[in-house]
């Protein structure tokens, strides 16, 4: 942030490594036996070892050898460790390290890192260094991973082992009444994405100027209630309602709810994290495919927002005309504006979070789910790749839809509103639900 001495900024970035690091051992050693943690929970995901060991070398090429210039430590392993080389369902079979000696290679690369630091000088003229952009970017990258980490638990079968944090799993506050349904959002233009922000990924940048024709968009997020109508009114068996893609996913995979829920007579249990409870009807839906998502708008006689209408939605301050980082302002996430970090272990209740209402009224757009858009995910008008391929462009393209505004196992260093998430739209592991919107025109 503006104002902070190079002392400060690296004191920052040590607590926010380390807090990463903290959460990681969490999910892990802290959590599972080596057994657990070399199994293959699902063919979706990666053993967690993996994602473990992955971590620290990232940390490796990035921190120690390209910020801080050092000799490789284990530049044996990096094949190992590259996404592209090996899919997550084969990863089993590489002699990947073992719990014990990933813990080991982690701690190791952490030591180096920080001791590198302290003799770093930021230099404004290094791009990957400049505001400690490449720190700011690994801090991330461990965060994601946790995320990820987090779906392969929820994956998992077997007792649970997480519970909520200590310190911070209030329940949200009283949201009072409840807001409209909908709000309009008049046409006009907004700035999209960022070109200032030392968090910001390749994907989100550079800002740019985009015209959005009025749409009314959704207060709060699909429930579980909401979906339930859509299943009981035969959404699912209604061909005219899918895309045909869609209509082909819903044969192939032969799925007729979201994952992880089961029938129970007349009522619908669901599974989360190793506990099964009675589906909570307040709820945001959770674990719907893009397929499911266009299925239920249509349904409703609605359609998903665009990337760009969400990121309005989000951002856009009508008063100002400017853009804010999240949807109630410029000042960081806490408690009461967002369920992020895996400080509860589900989303809130739709409706929750007045105070973290964007500019338009519009709630729980950081935090609770990811949701969809309608939009492909590619590169803005001006898109430079940075630091690396492999982030962002290699995705680039129609295979994959945009998911905006973290879900509640997002840490806030991953949620400001101009960051992109993308996934193949028959995807149901990650915590993504959506909400709705309309153009303006059509009432
Ligand atoms: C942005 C969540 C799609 O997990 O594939 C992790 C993040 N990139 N390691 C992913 C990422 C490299 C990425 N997503
Ligand atoms: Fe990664």
């Amino acid at each position: 942030a503006a104002g902070r001495t190079p002392d400060q900024i690296k004191a920052r970035i040590a607590a926010e490594l380390t807090g990463g690091r903290d959460r990681t051992l969490g999910l892990t050693l802290a959590a599972l036996d080596d057994d657990e943690l070399l199994a293959q929970h699902s063919p979706l995901m990666s053993p967690l070892v993996w994602d473990l060991a992955h971590i620290g070398n990232y940390e490796e090429q990035w921190l120690m050898r390209a910020a801080a210039g050092m000799a490789a430590l284990r530049p044996e392993i990096d094949r190992l460790y590259d996404a592209f080389e090996h899919p997550r369902a084969t990863r089993i079979t590489l002699p990947l390290l073992r719990p014990g000696e990933a813990r080991d290679y982690i701690a190791d690369v952490r030591t180096r890192v920080l001791d590198a630091l302290d003799a770093l000088e930021l230099r404004p003229d290094r791009p990957l260094l400049a505001e400690g952009f490449v720190f700011n970017m690994v801090i991330q990258h461990e965060h994601q991973h946790d995320e990820t980490m987090l779906a392969t638990h929820q994956l998992r079968r077997g007792a649970p082992v997480l519970a909520e944090a200590s310190q911070g799993a209030p329940a949200p506050a009283d949201p009072g009444r409840p807001p409209p349904a909908e709000v309009l959002v008049a046409a006009g233009p907004f700035t999209m994405g960022t070109s200032g922000d030392s968090w910001a990924l390749d994907n989100e940048r550079p800002a740019h100027t985009v015209h959005v024709p009025a749409f009314w968009i959704d207060t709060v997020p699909v429930t579980n209630r909401r979906y339930l109508e859509f299943m009981a009114d035969g959404g699912y068996e209604r061909e005219r309602l899918w895309t045909a893609a869609g209509w082909r996913w819903r044969g192939s995979s032969g799925k007729r709810s979201p994952a992880f829920w089961t029938a129970d007579g007349d009522r619908w249990l669901r599974r989360r994290l190793g506990r099964v409870e009675p589906l909570p009807l307040d709820e945001p839906v959770q674990h719907v495919c893009w397929y499911e998502a266009d299925a239920f708008a249509r349904w409703a006689g609605r359609r998903l927002p665009t990337e760009a209408e969400w990121e309005k939605a989000a951002r856009h301050d009508p008063a100002s005309g400017r853009s804010r980082r999240y949807p109630w302002g410029d000042e960081e996430p806490d408690a009461h504006r967002a369920n992020l970090g895996q400080r509860r272990l589900r989303p809130a209740p739709a409706g929750s979070y007045p105070d973290g209402a964007s500019a338009y009224g519009v709630r729980q757009l950081v935090g609770d789910v990811w949701e969809w858009t309608s939009t492909d995910f590619t590169g803005y008008p001006g898109f430079k790749v940075f630091p690396y391929r492999d982030y962002s462009e290699v995705f680039f393209g129609t295979d994959y839809k945009v998911l905006r505004g973290g879900s509640w196992a997002t840490h806030p260093s991953v949620a400001r509103a101009s960051f992109r998430n993308w996934d193949y739209p028959v995807r149901r592991q990650i915590f993504a639900g959506f909400r709705c919107a309309r153009d303006a025109e059509a009432r």
